[in-house]
């Protein structure tokens, strides 16, 4: 990070930072290998693009001094790191229906920015890593892992991360402890899962990087409804990736990353322990 002198960009530019080394670094791209580069699908695709914007700069006649604004916030997106948020934000969720059109198993959804590699491995059931006075309600998700003939997946990975109570991910802001609530749960042998956390909460985007002042500046909401990130993996099967959302959260339909969809809506009942809530929840997983 290049900006400590600059309080405004600061949070931004922390988490922008690392999620930039992540991306370069390849890590989070477990589903498939790059590939060649063919000249024609370079061609089609880029040259979509490019007439994308080409078309609304005649269409809406854009100015120089636009012209000249969308120039320093690309280089912004760049200096604070922002790339994979933007992208994850505003582009992901089209490559992920794109995807989504020729698989089969659990509804998935996108990946999103704030993955990380190497978390806690858990036995089920497990409790996630947490503070000692870790806030919010305290949650149990659980269920099974199986094929998509109904076989259990005994050994899946249920890798899982997500908020703390106050919107903050462990590892992209200042306040969690690393590792806090992030771990890789492993199904028994019945291919169940079970996981003790606490409920997420909303999420604004960094309101301090380009992403977020480009948001703003449109008028559009920049939070995403509170949410579980998971992974579900198991040899031989495509990994899914996805996320569960809560029935009754106020930016349901209004996810700044277009990435909430009516299946992954989780609706916790109280399980009578103390504000403890719970959510059961299979996963199927197509043969690779
Ligand atoms: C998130 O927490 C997220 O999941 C996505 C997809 C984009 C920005 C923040
Ligand atoms: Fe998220």
């Amino acid at each position: 990070m290049t900006t400590t002198e600059d309080q405004s960009v600061s949070d931004a530019a922390t988490a922008g930072s690392h999620a930039t080394d992540i991306a370069r670094s390849g890590a989070a791209t477990f589903r498939t290998g790059g590939g060649d580069v063919d000249q024609a699908r370079v061609a089609t695709v880029v040259g979509a693009a490019l007439e994308g914007i080409r078309s609304a700069i005649r269409e809406h006649k854009v100015t120089y001094d636009e012209f000249d604004a969308f120039k320093r916030w690309l280089i912004s997106v760049s200096d604070t790191g922002e790339w994979p948020l933007f992208l994850d934000v505003y582009l992901e969720f089209e490559v992920e229906k794109v995807a989504a059109e020729t698989q089969d198993g659990s509804v998935g959804t996108i990946l999103g920015p704030f993955w990380l590699d190497g978390q806690a491995q858990l036995d089920s059931p497990a409790t996630l890593p947490m503070r000692d006075d870790e806030p919010g309600t305290p949650m149990i998700l659980a269920g099974q892992v199986t094929d998509t003939d109904g076989t259990p997946l005994a050994g899946a990975k249920v890798d899982i991360w997500h908020t703390d109570e106050e919107g903050w991910y462990s590892g992209f802001a200042a306040k969690p402890p690393a590792g806090n609530l992030r771990g890789v749960v492993t199904t028994d042998d019945q291919g169940r899962y079970e996981i003790h956390t606490r409920k997420p909460a909303p999420y604004t985007i960094p309101l301090d990087g380009p992403t977020g002042q480009m948001t703003l500046a449109a008028g559009w909401s920049p939070w995403r409804p509170a949410h579980i990130h998971l992974l579900v993996t198991a040899p031989g099967h495509r990994t899914l990736t996805t996320q569960l959302f809560f029935t009754g959260d106020p930016y349901l339909g209004n996810d700044v990353a277009s990435a909430d969809k009516p299946e992954l809506t989780l609706d916790p009942q109280p399980t009578g322990h103390g504000d403890e809530i719970r959510s059961d929840r299979d996963f199927v997983l197509e043969a690779e």
